[in-house]
């Protein structure tokens, strides 16, 4: 599916300024270069883990643009590096975070990866999948009971997420209350090494919406700014009053599951150089440069300020402390209770 005919249409900007194409283009370098960060800090042994999400860069940073700071809520999953860092999350965070150092916000003790931010709306992620849907609509159902008006929920999922019953249990309470939610599934053809073929008797996630009654949408992942108008529809009409929308974003995951998976052991070369073609990094640069929103020096410079500030990010997280020891019970029990005593 990602490999179909995308010659650009003349450049279509969505009403966006050339500050916000150019800040979604910052985005998703500091997405790409960050996440190789990752997985250079865990082959030096230093890190135990790092997920991959190259090839999520263009839905990412386009929902991204698309969310609410400071209003709406974003229940995300685990893939979600650009999406956290295009609503605020700063890379140093993000190295904290990999580090499982005691200034991460969530203590140095959630999975990497796994952020959460008080700060920014971004919940608490579980790995366990699809348990984020439930989360989500609950926290959409609260904004409604609450006659929480202007703000929406946006969650966002796999295509392996949509085999799982609390997947389907979430989209229909969605629908029933006609909750103000966006359900955004980031659709790389792969659950692992499960293919879509082996999920679903059809291809396409956005059909399953109609079943449950509520309005869908598909949208080429690989394309930031398709990305930016679908998200940003669906929340202006969760928003007022209008209920919940599921936005399929097509798209592929061109590196392994995670840093402890060999993809290379389930599918073949070929196909995932066929599907670099839409690689949505250097399409979405080359597209910025020849329309004239940033000139080639600039891109350069971008990316060279980007490396530095991921440079120094890395050394003051890996300098800060683990946490001690006596944190171990420090937020897991109400009232700090030692469950020992
Ligand atoms: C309930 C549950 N079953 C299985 C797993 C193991 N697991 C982790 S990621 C994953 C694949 C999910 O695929 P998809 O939803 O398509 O997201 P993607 O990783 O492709 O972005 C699986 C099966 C899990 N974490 N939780
Ligand atoms: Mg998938």
């Amino acid at each position: 599916m990602a490999t179909t005919n995308r010659t650009s249409p003349p450049f279509e900007r969505a009403g966006l300024s050339d500050e916000q194409l150019v800040g979604m283009l910052r985005t998703m370098l500091l997405q790409r270069m960050l996440e190789n960060r990752g997985f250079q800090l865990n082959r030096q042994g230093k890190i135990p883990f790092a997920s991959a999400s190259e090839g999520h860069e263009g839905v990412q940073a386009g929902a991204a643009m698309a969310f609410a700071r400071g209003r709406d809520l974003l229940f995300p999953y685990y893939r979600d590096l650009g999406l956290a860092l295009g609503v605020g999350l700063t890379p140093y965070e993000v190295l904290l975070s990999l580090f499982a150092r005691a200034a991460d916000l969530s203590g140095g003790r959630q999975f990497p990866h796994h952020y959460a931010s008080r700060r920014l709306g971004i919940a608490t992620i579980s790995s366990i999948i699809a348990a984020q849907l439930s989360h989500a609509v609950g926290a959409a159902y609260a904004l409604r009971v609450r006659g929480e008006n202007g703000r929406a929920v946006l969650t966002t999922f796999g295509d392996g997420a949509t085999s799982e019953g609390e997947w389907h249990e979430s989209v229909n309470f969605a629908a029933v209350h006609k909750l103000p939610i966006v359900l955004l599934c980031e659709n790389n053809e792969w659950a692992i090494s499960t293919p879509l073929a082996k999920q679903m008797g059809q291809p396409d996630i956005w059909r399953r919406a109609a079943g449950y009654g509520l309005p869908s949408t598909c949208v080429d992942g690989m394309d930031p700014v398709a990305c930016y108008l679908a998200v940003s529809d669906a929340l202006d009409r969760a928003r007022t009053g209008g209920g919940p929308t599921l936005v399929e974003a097509k798209c592929y995951r061109f590196l392994a599951h995670t840093t402890d998976d060999d993809d290379r052991t389930y599918r073949s070369r070929e196909e995932v150089e066929a599907h670099r073609r839409d690689d949505p990094v250097p399409n979405f640069e080359r597209r910025l440069v020849e329309a004239g929103i940033l000139a080639p020096e600039g891109l350069e410079r971008l990316k060279a300020e980007l490396l530095a500030e991921i440079n120094e990010a890395t050394d003051r997280a890996e300098a800060m402390p683990y946490p001690g020891g006596e944190e171990l019970y420090r937020n897991v029990y109400a009232d700090s209770t030692d469950p020992w005593r």
